[in-house]
């Protein structure tokens, strides 16, 4: 398996099939937090999520949804969108609120992520709390090219989006046992975000606090429960999978 890491999203070069040597999996990661409210959301039972890259597409395809089974759910610069029934905190995703419901998600950066690999074969979202069910997923799938993106924030490099994609290669490179299956770093990217697991592993919770978004966060008000959750290495086993585009 060769693991390419594109530290924002618009970093991500334009698609090749996979036959030209373009991916043949993606795996999306914000987070803070739209991937981990994903995973969460999934967890607790929610009939699926479908992203969006702008509010006004969400807000046609949610109206052609039955009113009882959709929730609404969008976060503009780290605050719930107004009107919505959810931002975008994995706290509020809770069973109660989502189970059998829909969830139609606008975040800043990281549904834009979602769409910008749509088209990629086997579409994934990462977070820390799922990282090695991911890489698991990703053996289980033979998947041999694989693209991981992190979201960043609005086209600038984020700290914990590259912390996860070395959480995501390292459980990779633990996981590929069978004696084909190596996996390989295919550029610096990768390499410097394994680098950056090495050196954050067991402190997470700080990583993530020391970033500039988690700095934004906490310039916005409390969130420690959305950090200690967003935080928690290898807590669920859920792998969100694109069924179809946008739909996960
Ligand atoms: O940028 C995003 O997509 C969000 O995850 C940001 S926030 O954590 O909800 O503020």
């Amino acid at each position: 398996m060769l693991l390419s890491y594109f530290h924002t999203s618009e970093a991500v070069p334009p698609l090749l099939p996979p036959e030209e040597d373009g991916p043949d999996a993606a795996v999306v990661i914000d987070v803070l937090r739209a991937t981990t409210t994903i995973a969460w959301a999934l967890e607790n039972g929610a009939e699926a999520i479908q992203a969006f890259a702008d509010l006004g597409s969400l807000e046609d395809a949610a109206a052609g949804w039955p009113a009882a089974r959709r929730l609404r759910a969008g976060e503009r610069g780290g605050k719930r969108v107004e009107g919505y029934d959810l931002g975008n905190s994995p706290l509020a995703v809770t069973r109660e609120r989502v189970e059998s419901k829909r969830i139609f998600l606008s975040t800043t950066n990281g549904t834009r992520s979602l769409d910008r690999v749509r088209d990629v074969p086997l579409l994934l979202t990462a977070c820390l709390p799922n990282r090695t069910a991911v890489a698991r997923r990703l053996i289980e799938r033979q998947a041999l090219r694989v693209w991981i993106v992190g979201s960043g924030w609005e086209g600038d490099y984020s700290l914990e989006d590259s912390l996860a994609a070395g959480a995501v290669a390292s459980a990779a490179i633990e996981q590929a046992v069978a004696p084909h299956m190596g996996v390989r770093c295919a550029n610096d990217e990768m390499l410097a975000a394994l680098a950056l697991w090495q050196q954050w592993r067991h402190d997470t919770e700080t990583c993530l606090r020391s970033a500039s978004h988690g700095q934004r966060l906490i310039g916005l008000g409390n969130h420690d429960a959305d950090f200690a959750c967003c935080a928690a290495v290898d807590s669920l086993e859920i792998v969100p999978i694109q069924a179809e585009p946008g739909v996960l």
